[in-house]
């Protein structure tokens, strides 16, 4: 066992009074929100790639974190599994997320690679034996290796959609193999820098292709959880052809899939997209396609995917809203796909990090079940569509022509008055909540 977060014990709950960094003030797993656990509704992930993997660089320098697991061999793999499962255990936390490239390293073939893959899932199935963390989704990262440069699925060049086909099948079985919920596809590379070069129907009917083989592998070998989809508008791709919810919506509805794939949203690539993330989430529940989230947020200012651990009751709590009112995360969970600032090099630093996004997520989660309990959105909402409750309205959308409303129209000599939309009373009144 490894020992790297020192004397940092479990972190428990104390309550909303408590000074102690190292405790939660608002996460009580075991507290009963709208008739389940808060922890069976937010379902927290630890993301492996930011927390053990991600060396602290930016555009102007290189890693600041140096971590003794960093490092190309399968040794320091196992290492950074253990410190993994070290701070899983002291979150207590529900499940984790991986890719492929932040577990294992990368052989010198794919068949290589392909072993040191699933040595490592062996590894991890072992540690998962002792463990209550167990996977929330898996994924294969087809955008840092210089040979995706170009894209995967979307890439010009046939032998990378193979190599990437390749990959996400050994992800999807290491996925399945640990007792995954979810698998799911970013597309890091899937666009273009530059139309010049680019055939954009080419490559979206070969993304499609390829979404399609993914889901029937998915059939193929047995596995019952979702297919998620996570949309972001661009970066590292100047264009990416998942741009938000509604464009994968109509790109999973043009290739067949929209009855196989979810989607995952991230609250930072919704801001990327000129979106809130509530947007998002009402997009793809209005579709019938939420799956999860990775509630990590950007900074307002920098106009760059930051992935900062989330830090802004209301807005989360929005986000929570409109999930609770939809039924819930289902298989899906909160993942924070979050990264700490660059100077933040303690092991304390991770460990408050999570303490600080599970606690707000926590606030955020019981002001949204307040406000659904006591129903004043509801209310204003059944009030401002209650017009669609007559017989005439109904017909409109079932029997009636453009004639016969025109006809209704002259008769009834309709003459429209413009009601208040109540905004300010509305955000007034969140605000009693938040
Ligand atoms: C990058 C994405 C990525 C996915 C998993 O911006 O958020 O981290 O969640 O590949
Ligand atoms: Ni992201
Ligand atoms: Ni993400």
């Amino acid at each position: 066992m490894t020992n790297f977060f020192g004397d940092i014990s479990r972190i428990e709950f104390e309550g909303a009074d408590s000074t102690n960094p190292l405790a939660f003030r608002h996460y009580n797993p075991d507290e009963i929100v709208m008739g389940k656990s808060m922890e069976d509704h937010l379902r927290f992930a630890v993301a492996y790639w930011h927390s053990f993997a991600w060396p602290g660089g930016d555009p102007f320098g290189g890693e600041t974190f140096q971590r003794p697991w960093f490092g190309e061999t399968m040794e320091l793999a196992k290492m950074k599994a253990d410190v993994a499962f070290e701070m899983f255990d002291i979150l207590n936390a529900p499940f984790y997320c991986f890719h492929d490239a932040d577990m294992r390293p990368e052989g010198s073939n794919f068949s290589e690679t392909k072993r040191n893959l699933e040595e490592m899932v062996d590894y991890l199935a072992l540690k998962m034996e002792s463990s209550r963390t167990k996977l929330l989704w898996g994924t294969a990262n087809l955008f840092s290796n210089r040979r995706f440069m170009s894209g995967a699925s979307t890439n010009p060049d046939p032998d990378v959609f193979a190599y990437s086909a390749a990959t996400v099948k050994t992800c999807m079985d290491a996925t399945h193999k640990l007792g995954g919920q979810n698998y799911v596809l970013w597309g890091g590379r899937e666009g273009y820098e530059t139309l010049l070069n680019t055939d954009m129907g080419q490559e979206l009917d070969h993304m499609g292709r390829f979404l399609n083989m993914v889901v029937e592998y998915k059939h193929k070998i047995g596995f019952e959880g979702e297919i998620l989809v996570e949309p972001k508008p661009q970066e590292p791709s100047k264009h990416q052809y998942d741009f938000d919810a509604a464009t994968c919506y109509g790109f999973l509805q043009k290739y067949g899939l929209e009855n196989e794939v979810k989607l995952n949203l991230e609250q930072g690539h919704a801001i990327l997209a000129g979106h809130s993330f509530e947007h998002e989430i009402a997009t793809a529940i209005a579709m019938g396609a939420l799956g999860s989230i990775d509630m990590n947020r950007n900074d307002y200012q920098s106009g760059w995917d930051t992935d900062q651990f989330p830090n802004n009751t209301p807005e989360v709590a929005l986000a929570y809203y409109h999930i609770l009112k939809a039924g819930g995360l289902g298989k899906g969970g909160t993942n924070f796909d979050a990264k700490l600032r660059r100077q933040s090099l303690d092991p304390v630093d991770l460990i408050a990090a999570h303490i600080g996004g599970m606690d707000i997520c926590a606030r955020g989660l019981k002001a949204a079940a307040k406000m659904l309990e006591d129903g004043g959105m509801e209310d204003a909402l059944a009030e401002r569509y209650s017009g669609w409750n007559t017989i005439e309205a109904a017909n409109m959308l079932t029997n009636d022509t453009l004639d016969t409303i025109t006809d209704r129209v002259l008769a009834k000599d309709i003459n429209p008055e413009p009601r208040s939309g109540r905004q300010e009373i509305l955000e007034n009144y969140i605000n009693r909540f938040v």
